[in-house]
């Protein structure tokens, strides 16, 4: 039997999520202090410029840090993050970013982590990342694995964090876009973004990447069925996982079920048409057909200038994501509406109130232009 160590974060995480064997027993609150003389040294926070230093060093345990600043919804901590994402922005940027989604069971962690552990063999340093809101489950895929993935958990040149849990999809992924430019800036230049491919959580991991990869495991020749379209048509690479054993063959058909169906899309407008691989991860087939796969595409799209021009189209769209996100909370944590949105919530249900009334009550009341019921009686 093996142990992996756990860190405080990853504590935190467990008690917050896993309904498990693992349980972490509760310690002694404080030590109790033997010499009175002793004075208890608190560790002193770090400044922005210890995270900057710490980060561009390439220290994990301050990379750590900071990103759980970027998590926090205490707004000091905000502030900071704020202020060390705005310094680490320009050593970012230098990494290809790729998406990987897929049903539950599709494949993705034993996926990461077979190709993990050989893109970082090519010399590259890998960080993993997740977006996972709806994370009841199984504590939000990553972590649980990474007590499973023992081999990339203990690759020096990986770095495994699993998805921010509270909040909206919004708030999550813009936290995972900060993450990568510490990430980045922290010398990671192979960035993964795991989500599992059930809502609308690819959409957002889309809009984030250079490219996105879509895992499929082949069923039972209803292969078609049951995928969304959507998905199919952001997907820039396709891999048809678990082609091991019996499945081999099932896989393969998969593969030219699957390549014939991406023709009949319209060409994308990357210039790239999507192609399909099979692999398996247990026995360690059709990686290097993938990563190659991978450089391909990287490689036409920075040779046509999608590469660049995607990541400008998506820089602007994040600055009116960001926009949207902090207008909405903003609204929703102001106490005025706070006090009144309970009460128009219940007279639209009631039927006394239609809902546009309501909104523009609210939203008079936040822009300052009626009164609130408190300040009425003042
Ligand atoms: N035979 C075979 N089994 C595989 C392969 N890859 C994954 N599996 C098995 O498929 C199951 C699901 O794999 P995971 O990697 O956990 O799948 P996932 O997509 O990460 O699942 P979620 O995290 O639940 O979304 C596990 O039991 C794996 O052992 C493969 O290449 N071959
Ligand atoms: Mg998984």
């Amino acid at each position: 039997m093996s142990f992996t160590k756990i860190n405080h974060y990853e504590k935190e995480y467990i008690d917050a999520h896993c309904h498990s064997a693992l349980n972490v027993t509760e310690g002694v609150a404080e030590q109790p202090i033997t010499n009175p003389y002793f004075k208890k040294r608190r560790k002193r926070a770090l400044t922005v410029e210890e995270y900057v230093e710490g980060i561009l060093r390439g220290d994990i345990t301050v990379l750590s840090q900071a990103i759980t600043l970027i998590e926090s919804n205490n707004p000091a901590h905000y502030a900071q993050a704020q202020q060390i994402i705005e310094r680490c922005l320009p050593h970012s940027g230098r990494s290809v970013r790729i998406g990987i989604t897929g049903v539950p069971g599709a494949g993705k962690s034993t996926f990461i982590e077979a190709v993990g552990n050989m893109v970082t063999s090519l010399r590259h340093r890998l960080a993993v990342l997740a977006i996972d809101p709806s994370s009841e489950r199984s504590g939000g895929s990553i972590l649980g694995d990474k007590t499973r993935m023992e081999s990339i958990t203990n690759n020096p040149d990986v770095f495994i964090r699993p998805s921010p849990s509270a909040g909206s999809l919004g708030g999550v992924a813009r936290k995972t876009r900060e993450t990568i430019v510490l990430c980045e800036a922290a010398g990671f230049d192979v960035i993964f973004i795991e989500t599992v491919g059930v809502g609308q959580s690819e959409t957002a991991v889309h809009s984030m990447v250079d490219m996105f990869m879509l895992l499929q495991i082949s069923g039972a020749g209803d292969e078609l069925q049951g995928i969304k379209r959507g998905i199919m048509e952001m997907a820039d690479m396709m891999v048809i996982t678990k082609a091991d054993g019996e499945n081999l063959h099932k896989a393969e058909l998969a593969r030219t079920q699957f390549q014939s169906a991406l023709r009949l899309f319209p060409m994308p407008e990357s210039e790239w048409r999507p192609r399909v691989y099979t692999c398996s991860s247990v026995d360690r087939t059709g990686l290097e057909e993938v990563w190659a796969g991978v450089e391909q595409f990287l490689e036409h799209t920075g040779r046509n200038g999608y590469f660049t021009h995607n990541r400008s189209r998506q820089n602007k769209y994040w600055m009116y994501e960001t926009i949207n996100e902090t207008l909405r909370n903003a609204f929703y944590r102001d106490p005025r509406v706070e006090a009144a949105i309970g009460d128009c919530e219940q007279r639209v249900l009631d039927a006394r109130l239609s809902s546009f009334i309501a909104a523009k009550e609210l939203l008079d009341i936040y822009f300052g232009e009626r009164e609130t019921p408190e300040k009425h009686e003042a």
